[in-house]
Order: C-alpha cells, then structure tokens, then sequence
C-alpha cells in the first residue's frame, strides 16, 4: 500500500485520521508542526481529555497495532525546502491537510491572531501544492475545508456540494449558463482563510491537472473513534474552552460540571454537524475516489445532520437538567438562518453517518463527566469580540 501524508495529524481531526489510516494498511506519515499544543499552553486551554505526546502516542500505537507511524515536526507554512525533500522521498499516494489554524474566534481575538491565521493557513496550503507541482507528483490532496465558507444566511435553498449553476445575462440580453464556485461568505477570518484555498485549488487543478478533494466540513463533535479508545495512551483531544471548543463540546462540558449553557443570542443559528468517527471514514472515502486527472476540485459536504444552537442545548439540557443561559453573542453573525445540505456524495459512496441522538449520552458519561476534575473555568467564557459593535455578557437564564 502507499505512502499517505497526513499534515496536522496531532491535531482533534488528524489524529484519529492517522490511526483509522494505519489500521488499513497505509504507511502513514504525519507532519505536524504541534503549533497548536503551543496555542493551548499560550492559552492555558488544554483538552479536557489527558492527551499524550505525539511520541507517546505513536509509540503506543506500535504496541497496540503492531503498526508504525512515522512523525516529522515540520511548519508546512515556513519549511517549504524540507517539505520538498519529503513529498520527493515519500511520493505520497494522498496527502491529508489538516493543519490550518483552525478556531474562528482565535482568529478574530485580535490582529496578531488575524494575521498569524492567514499568514499560516495560505502559506500551508499553498506551499503543499507547490510542492507537489514542483516535484511534479501525482499525489491527490485531500483538504478540510468548511462548511463555513458557504455562510449562514440561508433561506432554505439547498447548498450545493460546492458549484452552482447559475444563468448570466449579456448585454443584449443573451442568457448564458455558467458552473461557479458557491460564492463564499466567510464569517471569520479564519472561514475566509479557507474560502481564500478555494482559489488556490481551483488554480492549481486547471494549471497542473492535479488531483484535489476538498471536504467542506461541519462542526466535528465527539472526541472517540474504535482506535483511540484501544489505550488511553491514544485518546483523541477533547476542547471545550472559548477559543476552540467548539459548540456541542462545549455545551457537554459545562453540563458535566454545571456551568450554565452558553448559547449566543437567540440560539438561532443553524449549523451542520458530524462525529469524528464519520469523519475519518470520510477522509478514507475520499483517498480511494480520487477525481480523475484534469478534473475540475471535487468538492463534497462532510456533514451529517443540521442542528439550530437553542435546540441542541435543549437536548443537552433535557438529558442533564443544566440551565440555559442566552448570553450577547460575541460573534458578528445572522441571528437566525436556515440550512439545507446536500451531502448526497458521501452518502452514494456508502457514508451512513451517526446522529447525535444515537451518541450523545456516551459522550457526556464516557468523556465530559469521567474527566471533569480536569476543567478550568476560567478557559469557558469566549473572549474574542468580533467587532467593536459586540458586548460580552448574560441576557437571560432559563
Ligand atoms: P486542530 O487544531 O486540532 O489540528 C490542526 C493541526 O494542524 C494541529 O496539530 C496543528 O499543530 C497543525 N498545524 C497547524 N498549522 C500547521 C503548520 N503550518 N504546519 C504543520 N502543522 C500545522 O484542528 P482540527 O479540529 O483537527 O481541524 C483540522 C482541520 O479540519 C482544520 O483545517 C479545520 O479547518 C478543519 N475542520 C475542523 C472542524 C472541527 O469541528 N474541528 C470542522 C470543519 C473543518
Ligand atoms: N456558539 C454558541 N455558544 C457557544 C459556542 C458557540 O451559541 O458556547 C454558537 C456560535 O455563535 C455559532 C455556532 O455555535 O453560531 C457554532 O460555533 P462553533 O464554535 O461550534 O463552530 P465554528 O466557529 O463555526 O467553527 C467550528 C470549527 C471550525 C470548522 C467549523 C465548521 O472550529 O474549524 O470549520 O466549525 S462550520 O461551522 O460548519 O463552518
């Protein structure tokens, strides 16, 4: 079997990846620079969960699995020369790239976090594909994208999986079909730093003929897959803090440890969803349907299910008995918005992904509660306002 790279393989989504990677036979190899363990020591964040180095880690995983995976601190964003020594050793089969800084109210805290964002997710991705046109590799790249980059000011039309048909008008009134790129509508630099990749793709695609997946993603929630849990020694992270715990994280853990549920505004939002074990067979689902060469980005919606905020902290409050607390939203955003997917791709390639009916309570016991005497209140409140115009604080607790 080939060589995989799997950049960002330290991180929540690579690191469960790596291991579901391995497990069917790939010889996998993660680059990760472990900036994102600095940013939680910056932050004085850490997962909830007791993650283990990266070289505990793999050798754990030797013990268990009897397979190996081979580790390189590299910047993919700053060491371009060692990322082309790599790529032209490994000629990698598929090269999975996680590693963007990926947390949008990190990316709104302020203007060195602003530009570190950008100055790190496009020199990454573009340095990858670089790279690989350089070496002139027949490596297929399989990016996370976001579901962000399409926006949430939906009124109920259903979102493509990436292009839109959509009728121009001349000046003589001739009407021509076109296929575009969804037009983006990014909500954070951070989401504007992968509707930025977009066009790198696009380019890189046409002029080289190469190969690229890009997997507009939901919010990832849950933190275990049938690898992690072999060990503990393997256990993925789990955040829950106000840069990069992401919603549904966040609201288990302040459940287990009674903290009110902080839902933004009204709660309104509407945002797609997946579990972290259906991410991973997505990522190998994508490796093994690669576009054909001189295809155009094959862009597919890694989501499972739609959820609006106020109704998932019901359900985590129903099943707990925590408060609600509707706190002014920090964030520059619609306050109510609908969404419709297509995730119809995924599905046709077999996906049959989990609801969060059918694992939410395993969370909560298994993770959130077993590991609560590791939380820190004063990581909860989010603290990056995204403009001037937002006001911290409590409305209402129901
Ligand atoms: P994460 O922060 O846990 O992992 C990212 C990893 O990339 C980290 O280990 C970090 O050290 C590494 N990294 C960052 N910059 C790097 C660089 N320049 N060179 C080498 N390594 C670098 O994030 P995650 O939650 O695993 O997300 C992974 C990817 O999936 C991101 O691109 C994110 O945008 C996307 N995504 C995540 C979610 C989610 O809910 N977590 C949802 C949709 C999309
Ligand atoms: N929210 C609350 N209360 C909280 C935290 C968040 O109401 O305590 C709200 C936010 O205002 C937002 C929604 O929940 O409306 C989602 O926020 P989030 O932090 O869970 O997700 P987001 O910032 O969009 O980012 C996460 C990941 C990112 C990924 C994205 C997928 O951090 O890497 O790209 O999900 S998506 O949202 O589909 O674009």
């Amino acid at each position: 079997m080939n060589n995989i790279v799997v950049i960002g393989g330290d991180g929540f989504c690579g690191w469960p990846t790596s291991l579901h990677l391995s497990r069917r036979g790939y010889d996998v190899t993660i680059v990760d620079n472990l900036s994102r363990r600095r940013i939680d020591d910056d932050l004085g964040a850490q997962s909830l969960t007791p993650i283990t180095t990266i070289e505990d880690r793999i050798t754990a995983w030797e013990e268990v699995s009897g397979r190996t995976i081979r580790f390189e601190m590299l910047d993919v964003a700053q060491e371009f020369d060692r990322l082309v020594s790599l790529l032209a050793e490994l000629k990698p089969e598929a090269v999975v790239h996680f590693g963007e800084q990926r947390a949008a109210p990190y990316s709104m805290r302020g203007l060195t976090e602003k530009r570190y964002t950008v100055d790190n997710n496009i020199n990454a991705t573009h340095n990858l594909l670089a790279a690989i046109a350089g070496l002139d590799l027949d490596t297929h790249v399989v990016h996370l994208g976001t579901m962000g980059v399409y926006g949430y000011d939906g009124d109920g039309l259903e979102i493509p999986e990436g292009y839109q048909k959509v009728k121009v008008t001349g000046d003589d009134g001739t009407e021509f079909d076109r296929e575009i790129l969804y037009p983006t509508n990014p909500g954070s630099v951070y989401h504007m730093t992968k509707s930025m990749d977009q066009l790198l793709f696009q380019f890189y695609a046409k002029n080289d003929r190469m190969r690229i997946t890009d997997l507009h993603q939901g919010i990832v929630w849950g933190t275990q897959t049938p690898e992690t849990k072999l060990d503990e020694r393997l256990i993925n992270r789990f955040d829950y803090d106000g840069d990069y715990g992401t919603v549904l994280n966040r609201f288990l853990m302040q459940a287990a440890v009674g903290h009110p549920l902080t839902v933004h505004g009204t709660g309104g939002q509407t945002r797609a969803f997946i579990h972290i074990r259906d991410t991973v067979k997505c990522i190998q689902l994508a490796i093994e349907n690669p576009p054909a060469h001189g295809d155009r980005v094959v862009i597919r919606n890694q989501m499972a299910e739609t959820l609006r905020v106020r109704d998932l902290a019901e359900l985590v409050a129903n099943m707990t008995g925590v408060q609600v607390a509707y706190v002014n939203n920090p964030r520059n955003e619609a306050a109510e918005n609908d969404l419709r997917v297509s995730n119809k791709s995924f599905r046709d390639l077999g996906l049959n992904p989990m609801t969060l009916q059918d694992g939410l309570l395993e969370e909560t016991v298994e993770i959130a509660e077993k590991y609560s005497d590791r939380y820190v209140p004063q990581t909860v409140s989010a603290g990056s306002l995204w403009t001037k115009f937002q006001k911290p604080g409590v409305v209402s607790e129901v």
